[in-house]
């Protein structure tokens, strides 16, 4: 029965593979995407090395000058998805987005490097990749924490992957609708509009590409100018994870100073995490750089923290807290904390439950050793596919299947699972 479900979920790899990248999904999003990008190669890295090596490649053959790696890289042209190129306006020769996504390539290619049966090629592939993954660590230190903090800020919604969050209510209200040129969303004719954002999100949204690109997409200049700046734990839980397994694998190959660099990084992020703890929540909250002051808003964010190595209280803290969620739902981890009042069951990153989120928390747990936690998350990984398919995402009560359907990462995700982890559903 799993061997069934791990051959679906390469045909739904297959289906998607545009030869040296992946979609989402079809429809939907017919591009590549960033983080999504990263975790479907540790799905390919179970059937075809080369294959899951070539998806980072893709990625990062589209990195800017400056370091950064774009969100969304539009590879050929599709009018099924809004905004496209002409919105962002970056001019690239390959066009992309202007914004960045989380970065778990560093994660991603230690742990394909790691597990490689095909030694030779990992060994050329991650070297070439190292500096090009350890520029865009850097680049987010340098634009994105300009005061040197250890925590970087996003400045769109988007770039977290949690476009829609509880998380943003409150500090997105500071950016403005007015000025936004009138346009058609595309995103409500491939899902049900009641799981994806709202208009009011969408125009606010696009209020910051079109500020962003006022400004010529000048890194230097729009973390000051955004007048959204978050600082996410989960975002910053994932670049630390990677700036330290970067290290890792630099220390392997052999470059001492990215290695060091890397490993600096880290233990200061690692180190800054503590300030966007809550002993009230017993979970890490985001924090409004534009107010100074941590947003009080229970939401997966605060547990993916666990994916960074955090001090062994606060893994215990947050793994009373995924039991206490579970009072409250029928499948982990939520997005957001049902009983609270914001809660939608089924609306993106309002409630639903995501599986690339539950496999980086229960990574975490399972380097803090909390095994019993990280095994009812995988079942219930694995039930929900069994019950729903391969959605992309699902309400954490009754298991409905949400958004796009035949869904790269949730697939990838499984593949990866259900190979290198025991699960008893
Ligand atoms: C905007 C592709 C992406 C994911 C994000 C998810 C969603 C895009 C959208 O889809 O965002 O980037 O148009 O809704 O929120 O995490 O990477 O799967």
């Amino acid at each position: 029965m799993e061997n069934d479900l791990i051959e679906h979920a390469k045909q739904v790899l297959r289906d998607n593979d545009r030869g040296t990248y992946t979609v989402p999904t079809h429809g939907l999003y017919p591009f590549q995407w960033n983080w999504d990008s990263a975790l479907s190669a540790l799905g390919f890295a179970h059937f075809d090395e080369a294959r899951a090596w070539t998806e980072i490649d893709t990625l990062f053959e589209n990195q800017w000058d400056d370091g950064m790696v774009p969100h969304i890289i539009f590879h050929q042209v599709d009018e099924g998805y809004f905004p496209g190129p002409d919105i962002w306006g970056t001019e690239r020769p390959v066009p992309t987005s202007g914004i960045t996504q989380p970065p778990v390539a560093g994660f991603a290619v230690r742990r394909m490097y790691d597990r490689a049966t095909d030694k030779p090629l990992a060994t050329a592939r991650a070297r070439a990749l190292l500096p090009l993954i350890h520029a865009w660590h850097q680049w987010f230190y340098l634009n994105r924490d300009p005061q040197g903090t250890g925590l970087v800020a996003i400045i769109h919604p988007w770039e977290t992957g949690r476009d829609n969050s509880v998380d943003w209510d409150v500090a997105f209200q500071r950016v403005p609708t007015e000025g936004v040129a009138p346009f058609t969303r595309r995103d409500t004719t491939h899902a049900n509009p009641a799981h994806r954002p709202s208009d009011e999100q969408y125009k606010r949204y696009i209020w910051l590409v079109q500020k962003f690109r006022n400004l010529g997409w000048d890194n230097t200049k729009l973390h000051d100018a955004s007048p959204f700046r978050v600082v996410d734990p989960g975002f910053n839980a994932i670049l630390i994870r990677s700036c330290a397994d970067l290290a890792e694998l630099a220390d392997e190959l052999g470059e001492p100073t990215i290695a060091a660099q890397s490993r600096a990084m880290a233990q200061k992020g690692n180190a800054a995490m503590a300030t966007l703890w809550s002993e009230e929540y017993g979970q890490y909250l985001c924090y409004d750089r534009i107010s100074g002051t941590l947003i009080e808003s229970p939401s997966v964010a605060g547990i993916l923290a666990a994916f960074a190595d955090i001090p062994p209280d606060k893994a215990a803290a947050l793994t009373r807290r995924i039991e206490s969620l579970a009072e409250a739902c029928n499948y982990l981890v939520p997005s957001h904390d049902p009983r609270a009042a914001e809660f939608e069951g089924l609306r993106y990153w309002r409630g639903p439950v995501w599986l690339i989120v539950n496999y980086m928390i229960a990574d975490g747990l399972k380097r803090a050793g909390k095994s019993e936690m990280v095994d009812r998350i995988n079942a219930d990984c694995v039930r929900l596919i069994h019950r729903s398919g391969f959605a992309e995402y699902y309400d954490p009560i009754t298991a409905e299947p949400c958004g796009g359907a035949h869904f790269t990462w949730t697939a990838a995700m499984v593949i990866e699972i259900l190979s290198t982890q025991d699960v008893t559903v």
